[in-house]
């Protein structure tokens, strides 16, 4: 079972990184994915800031884990994930993001930015790369495991698939990608276009080793990625993880036309009430449980 305090602090956390995506939505003179963002937020926290062996004062320490944003277009929920980390700096973000020459790009560059493992924006390559990191570190013995962050959408990507098999049949334990399974593309609802469900069997056909878990609830994200296989096991594992495309934003969740956008400031305010209602919830909710 999760310990309590960590799941406040994580849940915390993931408000604090919706509050600055919030923010930064009506600063920035441009479109931020924040729909997808809003619905990858939980599990990216739990992951920079719980499960992943990582240290931002050391970056390239060998036996890190590595995390590969296949979608790539959520790099700004990354960026601020891993700047609430240590790894960046969020008012540099903030003064920069999407500008030219900037290093905090609207797709994220390993080039530019130390601590990004690989860049990405193109979809469906991820997991390839994924395989092949995972291959590696079996090869030279090493233990550390490489983690996945795929869109839903991106998986009607064939390579995607190719991937998946290889996995498989390298026996890649040390694998672990997870699906943002939001149920929705750039410009429609995902069964009503590629019909994807049953979704979960899919991925077990292919060989993996499947969980399927409610993304948003910090409890089941942190005992999930508890009670991961070992990395030197054999099977390669697929977490889909059902989620809402602009959680806990009232005029976004759901809605087609947030997958890109730009906020006014009563968007800003009515998104900022929306979350610390929230917030305020989880934490009465932790106090019920002491
Ligand atoms: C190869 C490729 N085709 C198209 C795009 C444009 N594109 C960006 S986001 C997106 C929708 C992706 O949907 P999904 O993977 O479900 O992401 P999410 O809904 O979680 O944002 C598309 C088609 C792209 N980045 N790469």
């Amino acid at each position: 079972m999760a310990d309590k305090k960590e799941v406040l602090r994580l849940q915390e956390l993931a408000y604090q990184e919706r509050v600055n995506l919030c923010k930064l939505c009506e600063s920035y003179d441009g479109n931020i994915h924040m729909g997808g963002d809003m619905s990858m937020t939980d599990v990216l926290i739990c992951l920079f800031h719980h499960t992943m062996i990582v240290d931002p004062d050391n970056i390239k320490m060998p036996t890190r884990d590595r995390f590969i944003l296949s979608k790539g277009h959520g790099a700004v929920c990354m960026y601020i994930a891993m700047a609430l980390r240590g790894f960046f700096d969020y008012d540099e973000i903030v003064r920069t993001y999407g500008k030219l020459d900037s290093a905090y790009g609207q797709h994220p560059c390993k080039v530019r930015l130390p601590g990004v493992e690989t860049s990405t924006g193109s979809l469906g390559h991820g997991l390839s790369i994924c395989v092949g990191m995972a291959a590696a570190a079996r090869e030279a013995g090493q233990k550390h495991r490489i983690f996945c962050m795929m869109g839903d959408g991106e998986t009607c990507e064939g390579s995607v698939w190719e991937a998946a098999m290889g996995g498989h049949a390298l026996g890649l334990g040390n694998l672990v990608a997870i699906v943002d399974r939001n149920k929705q593309l750039m410009t429609s609802f995902s069964e009503e276009s590629m019909k994807m469900e049953s979704y979960a069997d899919k991925w077990r056909a292919f060989g993996w080793n499947v969980i399927e878990i409610d993304g948003h609830d910090m409890n089941e994200i942190v005992d999930t990625f508890d009670n991961l296989p070992s990395s030197d096991s054999d099977v390669p594992t697929l977490i889909v993880s059902n989620t809402v495309k602009g959680k806990y934003i009232s005029f976004m969740e759901k809605q087609i036309k947030w997958h890109a956008g730009s906020f006014s400031k009563e968007n800003l305010d009515q998104a900022l009430a929306d979350l610390k209602a929230v917030f305020e919830e989880q934490k009465k909710e932790a106090q019920l449980c002491q």
